[in-house]
């Protein structure tokens, strides 16, 4: 009885640890309140110049504890929704301090966290009416302002690996259906995609992923998660049931939850943990 019940306690705490050393176990308590023994990266507001949008803008820059020039850092671009701005994610979400705790627990490899404003046009205020049709076109229009000129800014500006398997996107919402929308279609720059509860811009399926093979090939990581009450979890599930279909190694992670910075702050939590790393491929299997 005593072997038994050993067996039974290693075997729950070797699964554990197993899942564990996948780095895909949800948040801790804990893991976004600033702990006072932690060291804190440093946010920058940068400017750049558009030539998409013909105007300069405006992007929020976090690197790591312990920054320095001398090193040369992998690059996330961590995109907001429809009713925010570059400072969305800092208001609602602390990715800052989610991510000094994962360096002081060392989840997490040294990258630069770039937080732009991805409503491509001159006036890009979440004010009036966010679902106007010239404000929900700007967020597609990003594209080009990424690609063209805030990427090379960016790469200009801060001791940056520019290859596609140093270069992450992710977002939430709107920001998760263009990290889709971006990611998936520009294969050759980035090689981790994550969309956070993506929203109705995300492609049709079959738009976002037309060569499956290529997919298969040339991604590191494909994360989509969302909170299983929120209303627009329908674009996460299709883009899921295609890619199983057509297998496509992905993590599709539902959690309880809404359409709301619980599940995203998680989301930057368990997804950052996983990139710019080698790719443990029993985590796909999860999944499906
Ligand atoms: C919509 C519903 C939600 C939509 C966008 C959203 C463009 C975006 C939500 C968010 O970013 O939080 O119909 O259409």
């Amino acid at each position: 009885m005593r072997h038994l019940f050993s067996l039974i306690t290693f075997s729950i705490v070797f699964c554990y640890w197993a899942y564990a050393q996948n780095g895909i176990t949800p948040a801790p308590l804990g893991f976004d309140v600033v702990h006072s023994d932690v060291l804190q990266g440093k946010i920058d507001t940068v400017i750049y110049q558009s030539k998409t949008v013909e105007t300069s803008r405006k992007a929020l820059v976090y690197t790591p504890p312990g920054y320095s020039k001398e090193r040369k850092y992998p690059v996330l671009y961590l995109l907001h929704g429809i009713g925010g701005d570059e400072k969305e994610w800092l208001r609602g979400g602390q990715p800052q301090v989610i991510l000094d705790n994962m360096y002081a627990g060392k989840k997490v490899e040294p990258m630069i966290v770039v937080m732009p404003n991805g409503r491509a046009m001159k006036d890009d205020r979440a004010t009036g009416n966010i679902m106007a049709p010239d404000k929900v076109q700007a967020f597609a229009a990003f594209e080009k302002d990424l690609l063209s000129d805030l990427i090379p800014f960016i790469e200009d500006t801060y001791p940056v690996i520019r290859d596609r398997e140093h270069r992450a996107i992710a977002g939430l919402s709107m920001g998760g259906g263009q990290s889709l929308n971006f990611g998936l279609g520009n294969l050759d720059k980035f090689a981790w995609v994550g969309g956070f509860s993506s929203a109705p811009n995300t492609k049709k399926p079959e738009e976002l992923v037309p060569d499956p093979a290529k997919a298969r090939e040339q991604l590191k990581l494909l994360w989509i998660s969302c909170g299983d009450n929120d209303r627009l979890l329908s674009f996460s599930k299709r883009t899921h049931d295609y890619l199983v279909t057509n297998d496509v190694p992905h993590i599709y992670y539902i959690e309880p939850g809404v359409h709301d910075f619980k599940v995203w702050e998680n989301g930057l939590y368990m997804f950052s943990q996983l990139l710019f790393k080698p790719v443990e491929q029993s985590i796909f299997k999860k999944s499906e």
